[in-house]
C-alpha cells in the first residue's frame, strides 16, 4: 500500500528532474512559459533582435502629436528597487506612497544600496506585461527607468547602479520590453526623474545623507550630477532602444537656470525628433501633466494627460489592495476622454515581476468594454457640452467659504466628426434623455450592437429622450451613437 502510492511521485519528480536538468535547471516550475524558475531563481532573457528604426522629424506639431491625440490611454509602470521592501522597513509599516520609502524611512544609500543584492525578478516576462497592456486597451506604456531612488532599472554605461550590473538578475528588463512592444505595436516611453536622485551627493531630495538641496545647487553639485549622470543617462535612454515615444520627467527642480531643463529638451530633438516630453520637465513640454491622479473638473484645451494610480501607490505595497473597480476605472477614462485628455493608469509590479492579480484583472474587464466600445474613446473629441461634469452645491461650502463642486457622473459625452458618443453609466428607467442640441438626428444606435439597429427617439417638450432595450444594455456602460446632420454640435 505505502510503495504503491510512493511510487507514482517518485516517477514524477525523477521525470521533472530530468525534464529541469535538461532546461539547466534543478527545480523548473510549472507555468512560468520556461523564462524562469522561482525556485532556483535562474532566469531566461528571451532572444533579443534588433530593434525598430527612431522616427523621423515630424513635419507639425499636429503630426508630432498624433499617436497620442489618438492613444488616450496608456499604461503607467513603477517598478524599481522599492517593491521589494513593498511599503515596510525593518519590519514596520512606512506611510505614503511606496517608492518613497527611502526618503520616508530616511534610509541611508549604503544601507538602500544592499536592496540590488536581493533584487531578482525571475518572473518577469515582458511578453506578458505588454500582452496585459493590449488586452487592457492601453496604447502606450510609460515604465520608471529610474525613479527618485536613482537606480537605473536598464543595462546604463553611466552608472553601476543598474538592474544589470548591480543585481543578481543580469537582464536589461526595458530592453527586453522594447522590444515585446515593438511586436504589439505599443507606444513605448521612459520615466525618468531629472532633478531628484537620492542615491547621488549632488542629486536633489537627500537631505539626510547629503545635506540640504539649497547648497547642492549653490555650489556645483547639481550641475555635476545632471551633467554626469542624468543627461548621459537620459541620452542612453534615446540611443539604445528604439523609437521612444515619450519622456516622462518628474518633480523638477530649478531647471529654469543655466539651461538644465533646455538641455533635456536639446537631447530628446537631437536623438529622437519625434519623441515628446511631458509636463513636468520644469520647462516648456508638448503637452501638460496634471497632478498626480488629477482629473480636471471641466474640460481644458490643448493636449494634456492625468497620471493615475490604481490604488494609493505608484510602486507596489503589499499592504495596498484597495484597488479601483473596473467601472470606476471605465469611468474616469471616459471622464478625461470627454475633457479632451489622456489617461494614463498604473501599475506597481512586485519583486518577482509580476503584477498583482486582481489589479489585473481589473483593467482586462475595461479592456473587454473597450475592445467593443472602443471607438467612443480612442481619437474622440471633447464633449460639446458640459453641464453633464458637474455642479456648485447650494449647500455645501469648502474652508474657504466657496461652494463645493459636486461631480455628476451619469454620462459623458465625446466626438467625431457628424457622430455624438454618450457613454452612459446610470442609465435612468425612462430611458437618456439627450442633452439640447439643434442638429438634426439622422440616426442612434448602440455603439455594442452589431447591427447598429436605430433605437427610437420621443421628444416630450423638446427634450429628446432615447431608450435602449435592456436585452442590449451592458452592465458597466453603455454608449449611444448619434449621428447628426453637420460635423460640429450646434447648440
Ligand atoms: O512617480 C510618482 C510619484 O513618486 C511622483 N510622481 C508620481 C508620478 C511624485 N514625486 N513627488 N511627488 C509625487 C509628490 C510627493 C508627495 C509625497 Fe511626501 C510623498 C507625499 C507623501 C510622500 C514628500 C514626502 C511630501 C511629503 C512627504
Amino acid at each position: 500500500m505505502k510503495t504503491r502510492s510512493v511510487f507514482p511521485f517518485v516517477l514524477l519528480c525523477l521525470s521533472a528532474l530530468a525534464f529541469a536538468l535538461l532546461d539547466g535547471c534543478a527545480t523548473r516550475q510549472m507555468g512560468c512559459g520556461g523564462s524562469c524558475c522561482t525556485v532556483c531563481a535562474v532566469s531566461k532573457a528571451p532572444e533579443l533582435t534588433p530593434l525598430p528604426p527612431i522616427l523621423p522629424a515630424p513635419a507639425s506639431q499636429d503630426e508630432k502629436m498624433a499617436w497620442f491625440r489618438e492613444a488616450k490611454y496608456g499604461l503607467f509602470i513603477h517598478w524599481g528597487l522599492y517593491c521589494q521592501p513593498a511599503g515596510e522597513w525593518k519590519g514596520k509599516p512606512v506611510a505614503g506612497i511606496g517608492e518613497w520609502i527611502m526618503n520616508r524611512a530616511q534610509i541611508p544609500v549604503t544601507e538602500y544600496e544592499g536592496l540590488a543584492k536581493t533584487f531578482n525578478p525571475v518572473q518577469f516576462d515582458a511578453e506578458a506585461w505588454v500582452q496585459m497592456a493590449q488586452d487592457a486597451g492601453m496604447k502606450y506604456i510609460v515604465i520608471t527607468s529610474k525613479h527618485h531612488e536613482g537606480f537605473a532599472m536598464y543595462h546604463s554605461a553611466v552608472s553601476p547602479y543598474n538592474i544589470y550590473d548591480a543585481t543578481p538578475f543580469h537582464r536589461d528588463p526595458i530592453r527586453e520590453l522594447a522590444q515585446a512592444c515593438a511586436k504589439h505595436g505599443i507606444k513605448f516611453g521612459f520615466y525618468y526623474s531629472q532633478s531628484q536622485d537620492w542615491h547621488e551627493p549632488g542629486g536633489m531630495g537627500n537631505t539626510w545623507d547629503f545635506g540640504p538641496d539649497d547648497a547642492k545647487d549653490k555650489d556645483g553639485a547639481y550641475d555635476k550630477y545632471l551633467q554626469e549622470k542624468a543627461e548621459p543617462q537620459v541620452a542612453e535612454l534615446l540611443q539604445n532602444y528604439g523609437p521612444v515615444c515619450l519622456m516622462w520627467f518628474d518633480t523638477a527642480r530649478v531647471m529654469n537656470v543655466n539651461n538644465r531643463g533646455q538641455r533635456f529638451v536639446d537631447l530628446v530633438h537631437k536623438y529622437q525628433p519625434a519623441c515628446l516630453i511631458d509636463g513636468r520637465l520644469g520647462v516648456k513640454g508638448d503637452y501638460s501633466s496634471t497632478g498626480d491622479n488629477v482629473i480636471p473638473s471641466e474640460g481644458e484645451q490643448g493636449d494634456w494627460e492625468v497620471p493615475a494610480t490604481v490604488n494609493h501607490t505608484w510602486g507596489f505595497k503589499k499592504d495596498d489592495t484597495d484597488w479601483k473597480a473596473a467601472g470606476d476605472i471605465l469611468f474616469k477614462l471616459v471622464d478625461v476622454a470627454s475633457k479632451g485628455g489622456n489617461y494614463l493608469l498604473n501599475v506597481g509590479p512586485t519583486s518577482a515581476g509580476v503584477v498583482p492579480a486582481e489589479c489585473k484583472s481589473n483593467l482586462l474587464t475595461v479592456g473587454r468594454w473597450l475592445k467593443v466600445n472602443g471607438e467612443a474613446v480612442y481619437g474622440a473629441g471633447r464633449s460639446p457640452f458640459g453641464d453633464e461634469f458637474g455642479d456648485f452645491s447650494t449647500k455645501l461650502k469648502d474652508a474657504n467659504g466657496k461652494p463645493v463642486y459636486l461631480e455628476f457622473t451619469d454620462w459623458r459625452c465625446t466626438t467625431k466628426p457628424g457622430k455624438l458618443y454618450f457613454t452612459v453609466f446610470r442609465m435612468p428607467r425612462g430611458g437618456f434623455q439627450l442633452p439640447d442640441f439643434k442638429n438634426e438626428i439622422k440616426k442612434a444606435y448602440v455603439l455594442s450592437d452589431p447591427e447598429q439597429a436605430d433605437l427610437s427617439i420621443t421628444t416630450t417638450n423638446d427634450i429628446r429622450q432615447i431608450a435602449i432595450p435592456r436585452e442590449k444594455q451592458n452592465s458597466m456602460a453603455n454608449t449611444i451613437v448619434v449621428e447628426i446632420a453637420g460635423d460640429q454640435v450646434e447648440r
